[in-house]
Parts: C-alpha cells; sequence; structure tokens
C-alpha cells in the first residue's frame, strides 16, 4: 500500500486541495489531473507545486458553480470560472475530451477521485459508466453529498463488479468523515435511535476556491433545489448571500449520510438529520462541527456518544484528508478483489 497512482478529476477547491494533500502522503502520486480544457498526464507523477502554481486563480473547472455548460463526451459540466486550468501548467495539454483523455490513461491508474459538480445528480453516475465502458478496474471515489445519487450507483453495481471497479461514494466530509465518525459512536448500542449532524464551515479565504460547494448548499435554502441554484448567476448567489448577512443556515439537508448509514444497517435513513452553518465572510466555524448518536446499549441505558470536530480544522482537511483516507481502503479492497459500491459507513466495523 506504498504506492497508489491517482487521477484527479476537476480542479476546483476540493481538487487542488487533493493534489496539494497528496504532497504530504508519500504512497500516494497524483499521476493525472484533469479540468474541462486540459489534462496533465506523467505516470512517474504530476509536478504538483508547479501544477498549482499555473493554475492558480486560473481555475477552468470548478467543483460546481455557474456559467455555460461545457461538453466532454456528451456530458454537460458547470463552470465557476474561466481560464486556461490545467492547459496553463508546463505539464498540461489542451483538450476538448478531458475525462475521456483520462480514461484512455486509466489502465495505469489505482484510483480516481472524482472532485467533480454534484448539481447535475447523475454527473458522477455517467462519468462511472465511462469508466466501466472502458474497461478500467480500479477504484472510483466520489465526494458527492445528496443522497438520491447513491440509488443511481446501486443500480450500477453488477456493471461495476463485472468490471473489477471498487467504488467508494459520498467519501469527504459530510458525507464521509462524519459518516464514518457516526458509524463507530454507533458501535455502544444495540438500537440506534437517532443521528444528528450539524457542521460548522467558516470560509472567508476558501471562498473563491469553493463557490460550487456554495452554490449546492444554496440548493438546500427553502425556496431552491438542485435545478434553480444550477440556473442562478453569480451575482444572484450573492445576492442571497448578502440576504443573509453571509451566514446561511441549514436544516434537514438531503445529504446522502442517511441512505449510507442505511445500507450498512445502523439505523433507518429518517433517523438521520443534517444541518449546518456556513459563514463566507469568516474563517472562523460559526458553530462547531457535531454528531450526535442516540441509542440504547445491551444492557439497556440510554445515551448518546457525542463527538465534535476542532474549531481549527478547515473544510478542506475534513474534506480532503478523509476522501484520500477512504481511497487508501478503496485501493486495499480493490488489489483484494472486493468490488462494488461502498459507503463510508461499510468500511468501518459492522453493526
Ligand atoms: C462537505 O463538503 O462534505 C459538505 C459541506 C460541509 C462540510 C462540513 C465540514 C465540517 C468541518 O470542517 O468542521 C457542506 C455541506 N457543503
Amino acid at each position: 500500500m506504498d504506492d497508489i497512482t491517482v487521477a484527479v478529476l476537476g480542479t476546483g477547491g476540493i481538487g487542488r486541495r487533493t493534489l496539494e494533500l497528496s504532497t504530504h502522503k508519500e504512497w500516494l502520486t497524483p499521476v493525472a489531473a484533469c479540468d474541462r480544457h486540459g489534462i496533465a498526464v506523467d505516470h512517474e507523477g504530476l509536478d504538483v507545486t508547479e501544477l498549482l502554481d499555473a493554475t492558480e486563480g486560473n481555475i477552468a473547472s470548478g467543483d460546481g458553480g455557474a456559467g455555460d455548460p461545457v461538453t466532454d463526451g456528451g456530458t454537460a459540466i458547470k463552470q465557476s470560472g474561466a481560464g486556461e486550468g490545467v492547459a496553463a501548467s508546463v505539464q498540461g495539454d489542451s483538450t476538448t475530451t478531458p475525462i475521456d483523455d483520462v480514461i484512455a490513461e486509466s489502465g495505469l491508474i489505482d484510483a480516481v477521485l472524482m472532485a467533480l459538480p454534484n448539481l447535475e445528480h447523475d454527473f458522477i453516475p455517467r462519468v462511472a459508466d465511462r469508466f466501466v465502458g472502458a474497461g478500467y478496474d480500479g477504484v472510483l471515489i466520489d465526494v458527492l453529498k445528496r443522497s438520491r445519487v447513491i440509488g443511481l450507483l446501486d443500480e450500477r453495481e453488477e456493471q461495476l463488479v463485472d468490471s473489477g471497479i471498487t467504488f467508494v461514494c459520498g467519501a469527504g466530509a459530510t458525507p464521509g468523515f462524519l459518516t464514518g465518525g457516526a458509524a463507530l459512536a454507533a458501535q455502544s448500542f444495540v438500537d440506534v435511535e437517532s443521528i444528528d449532524i450539524r457542521w460548522g464551515v467558516g470560509l472567508k479565504s476558501g471562498y473563491e476556491d469553493n463557490r460550487g460547494t456554495v452554490r449546492e448548499d444554496i440548493a438546500h435554502l427553502d425556496g431552491y433545489d438542485i435545478e434553480t441554484a444550477r440556473e442562478m448567476t453569480d451575482a444572484e448567489i450573492e445576492a442571497v448571500i448578502d440576504d443573509h448577512d453571509g451566514v446561511l443556515e441549514f436544516t434537514d439537508m438531503e445529504h446522502a449520510d442517511d441512505v449510507l448509514l442505511e445500507r450498512a444497517g445502523i439505523c433507518d435513513a429518517d433517523d438521520v438529520s443534517v444541518g449546518g452553518v456556513l459563514d463566507v465572510r469568516n474563517d472562523e466555524k460559526p458553530t462547531t462541527t457535531t454528531v450526535s448518536v442516540t441509542g440504547t446499549t445491551f444492557d439497556g441505558e440510554r445515551a448518546t456518544n457525542t463527538f465534535q470536530l476542532g474549531d481549527a480544522t478547515s473544510m478542506a482537511a475534513n474534506v480532503n484528508g478523509p476522501a484520500i483516507g477512504y481511497l487508501k481502503t478503496g485501493v486495499r479492497m480493490n488489489r483484494n478483489g472486493v468490488y462494488g459500491v461502498f459507503g463510508p459507513a461499510e468500511l468501518l466495523p459492522g453493526f
């Protein structure tokens, strides 16, 4: 497990931070990265510092966002910014088919991290189809958020298994880190009554990099949905943020923690709630990220196990750290012949 190669699809906030974090993980070698305009490939390992420097402030493919859709192999991708992106790197080449170009290299790639927009909920499943179609047999991993996407992946389970793909879904912060933590906290109980996830994110300095995430969160506000949020201009997004003085509060979010905890047998999806507070004008978290798991023990006690994240840990640390950790677990499974669709709670003690 000391030699894992990874391709990163998308160089918005999440893709960039994954590349940066990989420089702290000796066992992980980024060998390909792409955005809507370009692709960089080096099977010996990309020069991440050069790639990040060359694309700084020049993002061509965010983790979602507004703008004109572009097409890659027939798939629309929404963009948040214009620029040369990866093609501006000395390692990069321009392309109109970035994902297909990565797929063409994928025989030599252990894992593909899909840091792609979630605003079309079938986008990631359709990208998975393309890897299956090419006979890829490694790990696919995403940081998707919406519950409904998991069912779309499950529908593809047979094809993924036949191809030899280990698909780890919902592997960011929530779902991801907090889902896995909840699965661990549930082990004290024989019956889990409720799991309450409440996150806090302060995003002042990371706002530009994470406009796609903010847009996706706005889709959870009353009066908005995925379609309306996708079509909003950047100015309309700013107006919503202004209306809320920079602090957006969310309750009952459609986050896949619910179905991922249910498919791990921990509780019913209906017993899971996700909400949070996002402050785009402060780096301080507006509330401490807290997960509360309430249940009954084998010896009849009703109790709540609670865990919190440190206020100084950033969203970037709490999304990308777990994503890379789950990626490593996915590669271990893949190398042992374990294929199919797995959520974060299934990669922890069983319930
Ligand atoms: C996500 O990207 O996983 C979801 C975002 C919330 C992240 C929570 C991080 C908690 C922390 O850093 O304390 C949001 C819903 N876009």
